[in-house]
């Protein structure tokens, strides 16, 4: 399982190096010969059962996340850390709803779900990479 969430991880940070290319606002000093610049905001859709994109990268360690509830029912966004801890989260967003997070992450691998019973086990869980 840690192989294959590996492999996500890396597809998911070239898709996201890709998707940056445009360049977003961060605009951080000197930047590095070939180092694309990365954004620290994500957009996270929820919805009846998955969470979009199941992974995704940002840099760290300030960070915001547009959190939009797509499904037909409740959901939030919970993110843990590799130990567990509630690093951050939304509150519960009914359908339609939506609200921005912003926090401070060290980087490392957190695990995104939705804290509604069940949900997690339908589907509702994904993997978050702060570098
Ligand atoms: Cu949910």
């Amino acid at each position: 399982v840690v192989n294959r969430l590996l492999a996500a991880s890396m597809a998911a940070w070239a898709l996201t190096a890709v998707a940056a290319c445009g360049g977003t606002a961060a605009g951080g000093g000197a930047a590095k010969a070939s180092a694309a610049p990365v954004a620290f905001h994500a957009s996270v859709g929820l919805s009846d059962f998955k969470i979009t994109p199941v992974t995704f990268t940002v840099s760290g360690p300030a960070v915001s996340f547009a959190v939009h509830n797509d499904g037909a029912i409740s959901h939030n966004l919970y993110i843990g850390d590799a130990a567990g801890m509630v690093v951050m989260h939304s509150r519960t967003l009914a359908a339609g709803q939506s609200e921005t997070i912003r926090g401070s992450l060290p980087p490392g691998t957190y695990t995104t779900y939705c804290e509604l019973p069940g949900h997690e086990a339908l589907g509702m869980e994904g993997t978050l990479i702060v570098f």
